[in-house]
């Protein structure tokens, strides 16, 4: 018989005894049954309403098994911070039932309402969940930025000083590094030197459609170690090492290392009869192979040639050890695995989405000796008693709270002036983007009561620091940087109105142009309080258009939950002669759709003012949001006035009241401003009583008129939204003009709120670079557009 696995001494990873590492097996047994039995669960034995698949990846879970034991029950301290990937939300959530931190009735109810997502969610799955995944890449990404966040927080003497800097880990799909945002990330991290993060690779060589080659991952492997990081990889497993060891094992080492990725995965679903036909087929005639595996039987021999580096327990946890016994250098590690490893359909190449069948369910449970009935038994099953098992989980270090209050932490709220320092615009042309740069940097200065709220902001850019206004905050408040790093310029007095030294006070973050890692960045430090206990309120800026160069991220962002204020400027055909392919069109649209996210656009700077105000604070409260400005370099003629201020954040107040019964109105958002007062001034020549409406907020508008029909539907009679108020005063029948430098579908709802009819202005089309009064005829943006439409609206 096979003597392989007996001469091997058991390795012990260091501070464990081999006990542990027995009851370590008996966690892995266990994940793997309570993972695959809740996607089992969803799918077949709970009833099904709508014939839709309810789904789960029963393949992607087993891959990872070993690496969440080795993580969880050994390596992981509760300071540290993990993303898990998105199709073992199901192994993440019954570990955490083990530790006590899951509920049975959560894990039964996967992919339910009320039930553990399909993903491990921040916001529905519990404050266990560190980071949200599920949009491949994203994930692995954000644990960079929100290693380089803690690192602020820290050097800012922000953070918690009872909670030890934490590794931020990422248990990465190997696909996952197909995502070009996991390159923007890397070279992002190492311009900033991150450090304490782990990226461990669950190297299945499997992708959702297929196998993947091998050449790749070479290739992968240098760009890592180029950008910095050590790079680990666990190939294989003890007991094939050992065999390699053995007479023969070189020309076995040889073999499966020549091994297409696609014939190892084949034969490792078809099992130990075809591996050793093919083994033999190619490696009878080498000198001592079939000493190796002639005494196997075929599953001995399977098992043998799957044991690979990260089904390994005892492998992992020594080089997740040793790499922690280095320091905080960043660290990848490629650990080796099969999809399905332990399933009836490991190794297949369609796995992916694969369920197992009733029947493979039952053989699978008797495997696991679980008894009708006690499905869900945390220890069901097991050799140790579940006395023992219980005493071993309590033991481990993650087992420890981080602190009582959970992993989710909180921070007191940063105080905001009930006024902004208002810039000295009145009676001067001024842009909202150039008061925002003026509001800023005068919040800068941090004297009084803007102490505390000048600390707590971070702002950032992807390389359009300068061209959004940031640079005077910038100059004021320093750029971060975790090394002090002087400005070569200013040292060799060449005239500059940048004045950048990099130090680790800095309280601005410069990024490369990469759209994707701003609101990475925005998504981790949104997270601060949260996940280092200290309040920042970070600020983005980014030209408008490109807003959906990282709209993925930041919709990942606010699906999570971090609080930021995105800044978006210049935005529009305004930008004119700059403008061109930069002209954003859709963003307004996005800024109604995207959830806890409240956008707004101001035409002229006293709103502008309230409506920052306003955001520091709404990104503070437990049922705010995030909150996006779009802004403009159009400069326009700021008029002495008194506002007020909850009609601009609820998203429209009116610039000239219309009379009561008045049969139109104007309605424009943003730097179109200067037209609709000129095309209003002639209007009201022939329509006496007419309105003039500034809209700052579409989405809010929008928002709060579905939301007070909900409250009318829940019985609250008198519930009137904003916009119902607003249009009271005009008749039933009146017409609405409306226009914005945005997509007219912005507004063209308002007609509906109550019977009125809309003739909405706004570009359709986008990509020419002219001046303003071309491109505002052309567009039908200008004065006589909409006067046009006016009288079109009176005729009806
Ligand atoms: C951005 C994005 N694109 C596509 C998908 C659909 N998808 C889900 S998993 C997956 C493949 C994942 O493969 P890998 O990362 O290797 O995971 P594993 O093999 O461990 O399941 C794809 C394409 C997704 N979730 N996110
Ligand atoms: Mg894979």
């Amino acid at each position: 018989m096979n003597d392989i696995p007996l001469k091997i001494a058991p390795l012990v990873p260091v501070g464990s005894d081999l006990r542990d590492v027995t009851l370590l097996h008996q966690i892995e047994r266990k994940l793997l049954w309570l993972s695959s039995w809740m996607i089992h669960n969803a799918n077949h034995i709970r009833p099904n309403r709508d014939g839709l698949k309810v789904g789960g990846h029963q393949a992607s879970c087993a891959s990872c098994i070993s690496i969440l034991t080795a993580l969880y029950f050994s390596v992981l301290r509760p300071q540290d911070r993990v993303a898990v990937k998105p199709h073992a939300g199901p192994v993440f959530h019954a570990l955490n039932y083990l530790f006590g931190r899951q509920t049975q009735a959560k894990l039964a109810g996967l992919r339910q309402m009320g039930g553990i997502q399909s993903y491990p969610s921040r916001t529905k799955d519990g404050s266990e969940v560190d980071f949200s995944t599920g949009s491949v890449g994203l994930g692995v990404a954000l644990t960079s930025f929100s290693a380089l966040v803690q690192d602020y927080v820290r050097l800012h003497g922000l953070g918690r000083a009872d909670i030890p800097a934490g590794r931020h880990i990422a248990i990465a799909g190997d696909a996952e590094l197909d995502e070009g945002n996991i390159y923007e990330a890397l070279l992002e991290g190492w311009k900033h030197d991150i450090r304490n993060v782990w990226w461990i690779i669950d190297y299945n060589r499997q992708s959702l459609d297929s196998v993947l080659p091998d050449r790749l991952f070479g290739r992968i492997e240098g760009l890592f170690r180029d950008m910095g990081w050590n790079v680990v990889t666990l190939k294989y497993g003890r007991r094939l090492l050992a065999a390699f060891a053995r007479e023969g094992g070189e020309a076995l080492e040889r073999w499966i290392d020549d091994c297409p990725n696609s014939l190892y995965s084949a034969l490792t679903f078809q099992g130990g009869a075809a591996w050793r036909q093919a083994l033999l087929a190619d490696l009878s005639r080498a000198e001592g192979v079939r000493a190796i595996i002639d005494p196997l039987s075929d599953g001995e021999l399977a098992d043998l040639m799957t044991n690979l580096g990260g089904h390994d327990i005892e492998t992992i946890i020594e080089h997740l050890r040793a790499a922690d016994a280095l320091g905080d250098q960043p660290t990848c590690f490629i650990a080796y695995t099969i999809k399905g490893m332990g399933l009836p359909f490991a190794g297949h190449k369609d796995n992916h989405s694969g369920l197992m069948t009733k029947e493979q369910m039952e053989v699978f449970r008797a495997s696991n000796r679980i008894r009708d009935g006690h499905e869900w038994d945390q220890y069901e099953g097991l050799d140790a008693s579940a006395d023992e098992m219980a005493a071993f989980v309590a033991s481990v270090p993650f087992a420890t709270p981080l602190t009582p209050e959970g992993r989710s932490l909180s921070a007191p709220t940063v105080h905001v002036p009930a006024l902004l320092p208002m810039p000295r615009v009145s009676g001067r042309k001024s842009s909202t983007q150039s008061g925002f740069g003026d509001i800023l940097a005068e919040i800068g200065r941090g004297t009084g009561e803007l102490k505390e709220l000048a600390e707590r902001i971070v702002t950032t850019s992807p390389d359009v620091t300068v061209s959004t206004n940031l640079g005077p905050w910038v100059n004021r408040r320093g750029v971060f940087d975790r090394h002090t790093r002087n400005d070569v310029f200013r040292d060799a007095k060449v005239a500059s109105a940048q004045r950048w030294g990099m130090t680790p006070s800095g309280q601005h973050i410069e990024l490369g142009i990469a759209e994707q890692n701003l609101f990475l960045l925005l998504a981790a430090a949104g997270l601060a309080t949260q996940l280092h206990g200290a309040r920042l309120l970070p600020i983005g800026t980014v030209y408008d258009p490109f807003v959906n160069r990282g709209l993925d991220a930041m919709i990942y962002a606010c699906y999570q939950d971090a609080r930021f204020m995105l800044v978006s400027t210049p935005s529009g055909l305004s930008l004119a002669p700059e403008g061109g392919q930069h002209q954003s069109i859709n963003t307004p649209l996005i800024g109604m759709a995207q959830d806890r996210l409240a956008s707004f656009e101001p035409a002229y700077v006293d709103e502008l003012a309230i409506l920052m105000r306003y955001g520091f604070e709404h990104m503070q409260k437990p049922d705010g949001s995030s909150v996006w400005l779009r802004l403009s370099t159009r400069g326009l003629e700021q008029k002495p006035r008194t506002l007020d201020p909850a009609a601009v954040i609820a998203g429209a107040h009116w610039a000239v009241p219309p009379a009561p019964g008045a049969r139109i109105a104007i309605a424009y958002q943003g730097p179109v401003a200067p037209e609709a007062e000129e095309a209003f001034a002639a209007l009201l020549e022939e329509v006496p009583g007419a309105g003039l409406l500034a809209i700052t907020s579409p989405d809010r508008l929008h928002a709060g008129w579905t939301a007070a029909a909900q409250a009318r539907r829940a019985g609250e009679r008198t519930a009137r939204a904003h916009i119902e108020t607003i249009l009271a005063p005009l008749a039933r029948d009146a017409a609405l003009v409306t226009i914005l430098d945005g997509h007219p579908a912005a507004h063209s709802w308002l007609g509906a709120v109550r019977g009125q009819r809309v003739v909405p202005l706004g570009p359709e089309r986008f990509g020419e670079s002219a001046d303003i009064p071309d491109l505002y005829r052309k567009h039908r943006m200008d004065t006589d557009a909409i006067l046009d439409a006016c009288a079109q609206a009176l005729l009806g």
